[in-house]
């Protein structure tokens, strides 16, 4: 049996996102998705390492165990992806409401891209 409800997330922010950018700074924007064929995606923020999208997004979710994050710097030609993460949703299933900076590791090393502050928050049907 797993769980069944809606799931809300606020994306709230990214704190020093790796820049992608030569010039000016990455135009940062995160998709987020739970299953491969149904991603959102925040707006663009143009030219800061630490945008500020405070957008919500909500999911139904059955017996799903992570939310996939992904974030990328939008170019012109094709966007660098700044990093990725998953969020184990089990935690937001038993404490209902969590608030987490989720961290973009780099490939290699003990160092990251940064930070993305989100806030989940489950409603069992
Ligand atoms: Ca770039
Ligand atoms: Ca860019």
């Amino acid at each position: 049996m797993g769980h069944k409800g809606t799931l809300k997330v606020i994306v709230v922010r990214g704190k020093k996102l790796k820049d992608e950018d030569a010039i000016g700074k990455s135009d940062p924007y995160c998709e987020l998705w739970i299953k491969k064929d149904y991603k959102q995606r925040t707006s663009t923020k143009k030219g800061t390492c630490d945008p500020e999208w405070n957008e919500t997004f909500t999911f139904n979710v059955d017996g799903d165990h992570h939310l996939y994050l992904r974030v990328l710097d939008d170019d012109i030609v094709s966007d660098d992806k700044i990093g990725e993460a998953k969020v184990d949703l089990n935690e937001v299933y038993k404490a209902k409401y969590i608030s987490t900076d989720v961290k973009l590791p780099a490939l290699l090393g003990l160092t990251n891209h940064g930070f993305v502050q989100l806030i989940l928050e489950f409603s069992p049907h």
